[in-house]
């Protein structure tokens, strides 16, 4: 049952922030099990002491995502410090049909669910008579376009906005910037009455820059998690699934991810601690897989995010960026400065270290690598970037981004 194929999670464009706390939020309609799954997967959650900087919320779990690379990493350098990436997960409180013009508590949570970079998108699929549902009988597929429509509604009322706005400064100005941004918002506001997403869309370049701008809510990537029941679950039987998947190919696509947060919790039960090993024992055990990772994994993948590495004694880090930013974008992730002051970034692959084990060998085989502002940094990078913050180039040290 769950899903075989991979290829699903591509996508066509890269549409959203460049940095290094991405966030994921759990949307649907009332009573699907959003708490509940975010529940499950807080308990991956980072000690809220690595990360003495920043408030964490009850709402938002902040999650490792594991790499053996990173690890390697710390294997070689030994370093004081070890700074794994991760991904913040929240908890939005649940949309109903109507949100868009102010029903319920509509526009908050559309400003939440503004905030993230990509969505999952919980689906009740589980039964139960105990459990109210929003709207009366279960159905899926019903929910799905509830939820759509609301986040398209959203999107067509910011454009409108942005468009009147647009018009008034091309009327003063006549620039050719804003024609072209105008296009842009017209192109998706076709997209959505054809109510395909703007993720869907073919942009180029500067058409990604304004979209970046406006960050519309269907242009943030989709992970839909379909919540079954327990037994259904662990038969891999559930009526509903081949009419969501049909729904969601005809809707712009995702991975689709079934799971039950009942299993999950009664998993957790048993496992008696959030640990990988424990939960795998008692998933086993029970008879089912858990798919705590494969959500965490999947909602990482969906982002389109790739890694690079600081390394050195002191602290070996690891960063976050999206597939295609240039050296002067990776260094803006670690401090706006460095991208400003951007001199060259000097690159190591991750696989001649590894090899090699240790810097000097990578150096005296000519593979320690001088780049510029045109390089596109590679998933598993290790990089020093030399910028230029006063008059004086520096070198990033190891405490770079703390
Ligand atoms: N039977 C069953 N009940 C569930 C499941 N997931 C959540 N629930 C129950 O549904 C109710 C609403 O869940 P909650 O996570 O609070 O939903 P939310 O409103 O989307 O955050 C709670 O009573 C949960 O125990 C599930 O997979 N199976
Ligand atoms: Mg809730």
């Amino acid at each position: 049952m769950p899903p075989k194929k991979k290829a699903a999670v591509e996508q066509k464009v890269i549409l959203g922030r460049a940095s290094n706390t991405l966030k994921m939020g759990l949307v649907g309609l009332p009573n699907v099990g959003k708490s509940t799954t975010f529940n499950m997967l807080s308990n991956l959650s980072v000690p809220a002491e690595n990360y003495p900087f920043c408030t964490i919320e009850p709402t938002e779990a902040k999650v490792y995502v594991p790499d053996r690379r990173f690890e390697r990493l710390c294997e070689i350098y030994g370093p004081r410090s070890k700074v794994a990436a991760s991904i913040s997960i929240f908890d939005i409180a649940g949309l109903v049909s109507g949100a868009s013009e102010g029903e319920g508590l509509g526009n908050a949570f559309l400003s939440h669910i503004q905030a993230v970079d990509g969505i999952y998108h919980v689906v009740r699929g589980f039964p139960n008579e105990d459990v109210m549902h929003n709207e009366g009988e279960i159905d899926p597929v019903r929910d799905m376009e509830i939820i759509t429509n609301e986040l398209f509604q959203k999107d067509l009322q910011h454009i409108t906005k942005a468009l009147e706005e647009l018009e008034r400064v091309i009327a003063r100005k006549n620039l050719k910037a804003d024609k072209e941004e105008k296009e842009v918002l017209l192109k998706c506001q076709e997209m959505i009455g054809n109510k395909t997403p703007v993720r869907n869309g073919s942009w180029n370049g500067k058409e990604i820059e304004t979209l970046n701008k406006h960050l519309l809510m269907s242009s943030k990537p989709v992970v839909y998690l379909v919540n079954i029941g327990r037994d259904e679950y662990i038969k891999k039987q559930n009526k509903w699934l081949p009419k969501i998947q049909a729904w969601i190919n005809a809707n712009g696509g995702g991975p689709m991810l079934p799971y039950s947060a009942d299993y999950e919790a009664e998993v957790l039960a048993n496992a008696g601690s959030p640990d990988r090993f424990a939960r795998d024992t008692a998933a086993e055990d029970l008879g089912a897989p858990t798919m705590v990772h494969k959500l965490v994994n999947c909602g990482y993948r969906t982002l389109q995010l790739i890694h690079y590495f600081t390394a050195g004694e002191d602290e070996v880090k690891c960063w976050t960026l999206r597939k295609g930013t240039k050296a002067p974008g990776a260094a803006g992730v670690i401090h706006t400065d460095f991208e400003r002051g951007f001199i060259c970034a000097e690159v190591m692959k991750f696989d001649d270290l590894d090899r090699l084990e240790t810097e000097v060998e990578v150096k005296a085989e000519g593979l320690y690598l001088q780049k510029g502002r045109d390089y596109e940094v590679i998933d598993g990078d290790i990089i020093y970037f030399k910028f230029n913050v006063t008059a004086k180039a520096a070198k990033i040290d190891k405490n770079a981004g703390k």
